[in-house]
């Protein structure tokens, strides 16, 4: 062979390779996770990028390659918009940039199962799609409460004059009862604490101890509010690139995921326990204070997602809501 003709006789060869459908090759999957790996809202992700390695070989494997040390919580959203990774572990609450309507996924009153039936996981896959490039593969947290934590009591729905750690999850509700807000990506919350620049934070019930903060927290108020939202993403282009039964495989894993949201209950109750065993005690809101804590709550939350996301903010309540 001349030699102009074996370059054209490999790169037929290399073009013939690149062509080979998708089927026959394993996809890898860049990963990332907003949560200290290992830590509450990491770990079900963890188990299912371990079960995805362990039944998808030959379809599909998926690269955890880090958490908020290789990509900061409030630029995991950004990272998978832009393809910089293919996949993530992320609450809507560090992307509200991209998604303004993310603020309302906090606020659903229905499990993933009902809203999967109901319309309502098809709007939000779609907001995804169009306005950060996602696709909407699972959430996870169904169940979940989140608390404020304080270094400082108080007696009634009332936080003026505390200085709060925040981040879009409480803002609205916080700053409603007159609290003043700081926000900061959880990997900052134990200084914060430590220092005394902040009084408190919000915090779901999971995850204290894991984090270490029992050591610089005295008090839980309760009632709990909200439902954690801590969500798998897929960079939409490399969704679309997948074929169908890699696509399929994904689902059927992620539905997995979805079901195991049903622990929840039962690991919220040991981490009460944990907490108190700790020495963190409850500040115990009743009768009108608690309906007050709960309602401005709901409602602070409803109308945020109406002042940022007004096209879409009364679908979502009819949606998510009962
Ligand atoms: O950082 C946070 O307090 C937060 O917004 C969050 C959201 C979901 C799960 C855990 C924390």
């Amino acid at each position: 062979m001349k030699p102009m003709t074996r370059i054209v006789a490999v790169a037929a060869a290399i073009a013939a390779l690149a062509a080979t459908p998708a089927a026959a090759q394993e996809v890898v999957l860049r990963a990332v996770t907003a949560f200290q790996p290992g830590t509450a809202f990491s770990r079900p992700f963890e188990a299912f990028v371990e079960k995805v390695n362990a039944e998808g070989k030959g379809l599909v494997r998926i690269d955890l390659i880090g958490g908020p040390s290789a990509i900061p919580p409030f630029e995991v959203g950004n990272a998978l918009a832009n393809g910089v990774v293919d996949i993530a572990n992320v609450t809507s609450a560090f992307y509200p940039n991209l998604l303004p309507e993310g603020e309302a996924l906090k606020l659903s009153e229905r499990t993933i199962q009902e809203q999967r039936k109901n319309g309502a996981w098809e709007l939000i896959n779609q907001l995804h799609n169009q306005k950060m490039n996602a696709w909407y593969l699972a959430r996870t947290g169904d169940g979940t409460p989140f608390h404020l934590y304080l270094n400082k009591p108080i007696e009634r729905a009332d936080l003026t004059g505390l200085t709060l750690r925040v981040t879009p999850v409480y803002r609205a509700f916080f700053q409603a009862l007159g609290g003043n807000n700081v926000q900061t990506p959880p990997g900052e919350v134990y200084t914060a604490l430590q220092r005394g620049v902040v009084d408190g934070y919000g915090w779901p019930i999971q995850g204290i101890l894991d984090l270490g903060w029992h050591e610089v927290t005295k008090l839980r108020v309760d009632p709990g509010f909200y439902q954690v939202d801590v969500n798998v993403l897929v960079n939409l282009n490399r969704w679309r690139s997948l074929n169908d039964a890699q696509r399929a495989f994904l689902t059927k894993t992620a539905e997995w995921l979805e079901s195991t949201n049903v622990r929840n209950a039962e690991l919220n109750k040991a981490e009460a326990g944990r907490q108190a065993a700790a020495g963190i005690r409850v500040i115990n809101l009743t009768g009108a204070e608690r309906d007050k804590w709960v309602n401005t709550a709901r409602e602070a939350g409803w109308a945020q997602v109406e002042k940022v996301a007004p096209a879409n903010a009364k679908r979502l309540r009819e949606l998510l809501t009962k």
